[in-house]
């Protein structure tokens, strides 16, 4: 596969990310045609030097990198799946969020058609695209990847997972599930301080500096959860468990509901009642997941 430093590339899917995704592209001066399923979206687009693309095949065959950005998995085969006879050698890179099963049941319908396909996980909002902090998570095919490679770091860093198509989207939605879990702490804390008159926005504020505060911790707890030795102790499970009792009966006296802070007292029970409650409070990872770890 060659590459010029003018890569064609087509954007399949213009919501909020495909419409920043492209026009990324134009900004960098690679000729992009664009589709979407319901027109009137590539207007600003074309304004900028898109070309518009009336079929799915027709913006397929336009470039050598083609990109889809849709709405899940199924709109992915929906639109692609009408794609007569896919041109050689031109590459599918799959940014719809995809699960690691659908990222890789893609890839073996590519590869039955011999597309050459990368599948991509994005961690930026549309505003972010193009600007420093937008990175993006790659997996599946390492030529499509390293040949695209420049032109894939227009929307934000490109980093490469391997070859198996779903370990991108596994990484993608485990920082997802940290930033959800992370906001629903959140939203705990701002229901705990309301009864005193504190605004979510004060709150938000204090929680903000707290938690850049503590993330510094985290690799240590990694360091710890990958060896599965909690014997250095910075903060015994007991401990955790003392503050987190105290948490969930004030939250109660608040009339908070509990459905946050519960499950997470409750991974912290069970490894006191396994007889763990000396042991470090990172231990508390070994209720979500206690296999047997596997060499990386
Ligand atoms: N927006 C974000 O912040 C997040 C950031 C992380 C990654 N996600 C994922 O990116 C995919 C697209 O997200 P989006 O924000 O562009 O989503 P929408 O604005 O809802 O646009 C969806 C596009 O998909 C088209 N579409 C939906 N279903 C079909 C279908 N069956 N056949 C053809 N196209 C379909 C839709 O077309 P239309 O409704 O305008 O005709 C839009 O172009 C997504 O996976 C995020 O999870 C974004």
């Amino acid at each position: 596969m060659t590459v010029s430093t003018q890569t064609t590339v087509t954007v399949l899917g213009l919501g909020a990310m495909g419409r920043s995704l492209a026009a990324a592209f134009v900004a960098a001066g690679h000729p992009t045609t664009v589709w979407n399923r319901s027109p009137g979206k590539d207007a600003d687009l074309v304004a900028r030097g898109a070309t518009s693309a009336a079929t799915v095949e027709e913006a397929v065959r336009a470039s050598t990198l083609v990109v889809a950005c849709l709405f899940d998995h199924g709109s992915v085969h929906e639109v692609l799946d009408s794609v007569g006879e896919w041109p050689a050698d031109h590459a599918l890179v799959n940014l719809t969020s995809t699960e690691p099963a659908g990222a890789r049941e893609l890839a073996e319908w590519a590869a039955g058609l011999g597309i050459p396909y990368l599948d991509g996980g994005i961690m930026a909002t549309p505003a972010m695209i193009g600007r420093p902090g937008s990175a993006l998570l790659y997996s599946g095919s390492s030529a499509v990847f390293q040949t695209y490679r420049e032109t894939l770091e227009i929307l934000g860093t490109a980093e490469y997972f391997g070859s198996d198509a779903g370990r991108a989207s596994v990484v993608d939605f485990a920082l997802l599930s940290g930033m959800y879990v992370m906001f629903a702490g959140y939203y705990h804390g701002a229901a705990m301080v309301r009864d005193i008159g504190m605004s979510a926005e004060e709150f938000s504020n204090r929680a903000a500096s707290w938690l850049a505060a503590v993330l510094p911790s985290l690799p240590a707890a990694g360091a710890q959860i990958d060896t599965g030795d909690y014997s250095e102790v910075l903060q015994p499970l007991t401990f955790t468990k003392a503050a987190l009792d105290a948490i969930v009966s004030a939250s109660r006296d608040a009339g908070v509901d509990l459905d946050i802070i519960g499950p997470v007292r409750d991974l912290v029970d069970r490894q006191i009642a396994a007889g763990h409650g000396a042991q470090s409070s990172e231990r508390a990872f070994e209720s979500l997941n206690p296999r047997p770890r596997t060499a990386a």
